[in-house]
């Protein structure tokens, strides 16, 4: 694993309805993410947040695609700093914001990595377009924009199109899935581990087919992790919460197993939303997962 790590801090809430998740990179910071990834052996760069505009200051066009202009150049501008990290040698850790920000994230990523493997971990699908979207919200379109599905100013931004390929991606812990995601996610034939699946065959067995479908013929493999695949029990801190989720122990096993493995080259932990959340518990089990991912073993 690569142990120069740069942290870019996203603190974007245009994607998603309930103001909030703009703190979330600052309470994953407070949470001691630095701190704890250096007690394990990494090199920390912090080169803080990027600026992201306020709801209130913009109208909102496009009712099925809330702030669309300002989501786009946010994350071109993501985009970029995540290729000058790659370029620099160093594995970008993207903290959020709402979840739109993968756009931008995978899209920087897409210039150094033309194979890349994809872990989205989410309770959601995220697989939305413009015209399936039951709330317009571009948190719940960003997996589709990366695979070249969607608004032209969002598929376009850092590159063309498809940055990703639905054979090279791979979704845990989904449970909450709309008709269009369905549908596409059928079409496309990409592998979905809904939690009917995991209570099924178990987190090992699951993360050992995870692995091998993003491994297998790829340049690198990317983490998108949501907070809210995790059960809200344990992550109360998010924007949509939906019961039945993975639980703290069952996460924990699939990020150990993610090192093990040592296949991951980038990750993104979002959509903490420390407004609804208990006393931060939300960011303290995102730096847990976090050092879990990066090989944290506590003997
Ligand atoms: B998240 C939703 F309708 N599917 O599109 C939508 F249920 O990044 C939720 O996973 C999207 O948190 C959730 O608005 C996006 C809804
Ligand atoms: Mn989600
Ligand atoms: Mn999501
Ligand atoms: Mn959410």
């Amino acid at each position: 694993m690569n142990t120069n790590i740069s942290i870019i801090g996203v603190p974007m809430d245009l994607g998603a309805d309930r103001r909030g998740v703009d703190m979330g990179p600052s309470a994953i910071r407070y949470a001691g993410v630095k701190r704890r990834l250096e007690s394990i052996g990494y090199q920390i760069e912090d080169i803080g947040d990027l600026s992201v505009p306020t709801p209130e200051s913009y109208p909102i066009i496009h009712d099925n695609l809330k702030y669309l202009d300002e989501i786009a150049k946010v994350n071109e501008k993501l985009a970029e700093a995540v290729d000058r990290e790659m370029g620099r040698g160093r594995f970008p850790l993207v903290l959020g914001g709402d979840h739109s920000i993968a756009i931008g994230t995978i899209a920087g990523l897409a210039k150094h990595k033309k194979n890349m493997g994809v872990i989205w971990f989410d309770a959601h699908g995220d697989i939305n377009t413009g015209e399936t979207s039951p709330s317009g919200n571009i948190h719940g379109m960003s997996l589709a924009v990366s695979l070249g599905i969607g608004h032209p100013n969002l598929i376009h931004i850092y590159g063309n199109q498809a940055k990703i390929k639905p054979e090279n991606v791979v979704i845990i812990g989904a449970r909450d899935l709309d008709p269009g995601e369905r549908k596409l996610i059928k079409q496309l034939g990409i592998k979905v581990y809904t939690m009917h699946e995991i209570d099924r065959l178990g987190m090992p067995r699951v993360m050992e087919e995870a692995l091998e479908i993003v491994s297998r013929g790829t340049d690198g493999v990317h983490l998108s992790l949501d907070l809210d695949g995790l059960d809200p029990h344990d992550c109360p801190g998010v924007g949509t919460p939906v019961i039945g989720g993975i639980s703290y122990r069952e996460s924990h096993l699939a990020m150990e197993m993610l090192a093990e493995a040592d296949i991951l080259t980038s990750a993104e932990f979002v959509e903490v939303n420390p407004i609804l959340d208990v006393q931060n518990k939300t960011a303290k089990v995102a730096v847990a997962l976090l050092c879990s991912a990066f090989g944290d073993k506590l003997l």
